[in-house]
């Protein structure tokens, strides 16, 4: 029998599995994805399932289960299994779909760590790194700082001057597969039934630090990909493995734009550390960009803000406010289409 407790089962997800109308059935956690086959994991092993037609009904992508859900599904034959319920999403890490504004997909769910993987070399990038962490926090994640291959040559003094503003919300951690020590530092920052996910660009290592933490080759990193020239996309890839004893860990592929799905913009300036500067702003409706007794200006002014952190707390905001306009106004389009659609079914009826 696998004890789903190291998956993270846990006594409030038993209470809300009690809410469902499927209660008797067995649950499990969505461990990989296929377009329309998901693998759950329960008490009695892997299952492939398949959604029931009431599931899709009318959802969007992102609202359909993802990796990380807990779903509840009846099974059928030895290893197979239909998804009749989910519980109640919490933790969830998006990304933005490309080329869209306010299309959001759900990465993972139940999410408690992000590990944001940044290598010393010139893929490390601050204000890169406060993106996602803003992200991150934004959904309720713990997130921290992993700069890795730390045995290459970098300045330690530089980069922790770079990360000293946002160490307070996340802590930051150097390291390297080649050095035990400090994978041995990371792990001990898992606990059990813990679920981490990686996030970062391609290359810098996240894949290798998964199978260094797992002490077993369980991820293809680019190396194994290099040599044997497949492999890389096979649609059968994992991403989620249990850590012996321990977390669970999930991969992601590098995913470079991750845009920010933020509802609340004044979160921001808490994140970034400067809602000390903007709580002694003159007016309480200041925008900080050019009113008279701005606190944040003047902290700027005088050095106490480092102007580029400034400037990043205006590019993300302003990304936040689109966002947050764009939702609202895809919301209004979608009341208004149907309340059209409506009207043509009674004038139909009427004729
Ligand atoms: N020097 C050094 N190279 C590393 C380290 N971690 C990973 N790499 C190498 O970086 C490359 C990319 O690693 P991979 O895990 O595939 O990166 P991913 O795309 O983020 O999953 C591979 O060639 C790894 O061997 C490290 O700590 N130090
Ligand atoms: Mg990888
Ligand atoms: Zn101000």
């Amino acid at each position: 029998m696998i004890h789903l407790n190291t998956y993270g089962w846990n006594d409030k997800l038993n209470q809300l599995k009690q809410e469902s109308a499927y209660k008797a059935l067995s649950h499990g956690r969505v461990t990989v994805v296929h377009r329309t086959c998901y693998e759950v994991i329960s008490e009695s092993g892997l299952h492939q399932c398949e959604l029931t037609g009431n599931m899709m009904f009318g959802k969007s992508d992102f609202e359909l289960p993802c990796m990380g859900d807990w779903v509840i599904f009846q099974p059928f034959d030895e290893n197979k299994g239909i998804i009749v319920d989910m519980l109640p999403r919490e933790r969830i890490l998006y990304r933005k779909k490309s080329g869209t504004i306010a299309d959001k997909q759900a990465i993972a769910s139940y999410v408690d760590k992000a590990f944001i993987v940044q290598s010393l070399d010139d893929n490390f990038n601050i204000r890169r790194a406060e993106r996602f962490m803003v992200q991150i926090l934004e959904e309720k994640i713990k997130p921290i700082l992993v700069l890795n291959k730390a045995d290459l040559d970098f300045d330690k003094q530089k980069i922790e001057e770079h990360v000293k503003h946002i160490a307070h919300q996340m802590p930051v951690f150097f390291t390297s597969i080649h050095q035990p020590q400090t994978i041995l530092q990371l792990r001990e920052f898992i606990a059990k039934g813990e679920t981490v996910v990686f996030v970062g660009s391609s290359g810098v290592g996240k894949s290798s630090l998964v199978n260094a933490l797992c002490e077993k080759s369980v991820l293809l990193t680019s190396d194994i990909s290099v040599s044997t020239g497949k492999g890389r996309h096979t649609s059968t890839r994992r991403e989620m493995v249990l850590m012996d004893a321990s977390g669970v860990l999930i991969d992601t592929p590098g995913v470079r734009e991750f845009g920010l799905a933020i509802d609340d913009p004044d979160s921001l300036a808490k994140m970034l550390e400067i809602s000390d500067f903007t709580e002694s702003c003159r007016f309480k409706d200041c925008e900080h960009i050019n009113e008279p007794g701005c606190a944040v200006l003047e902290a700027v002014n005088c050095g106490i803000l480092d102007p580029k952190v400034y400037e990043s707390y205006l590019k993300l905001r302003k990304e936040a406010w689109h966002f947050s306009t764009s939702e609202h106004e895809k919301r209004k389009r979608d009341k208004s289409f149907s309340k059209l659609v409506d009207e043509v079914k009674k004038r139909k009826a009427n004729l």
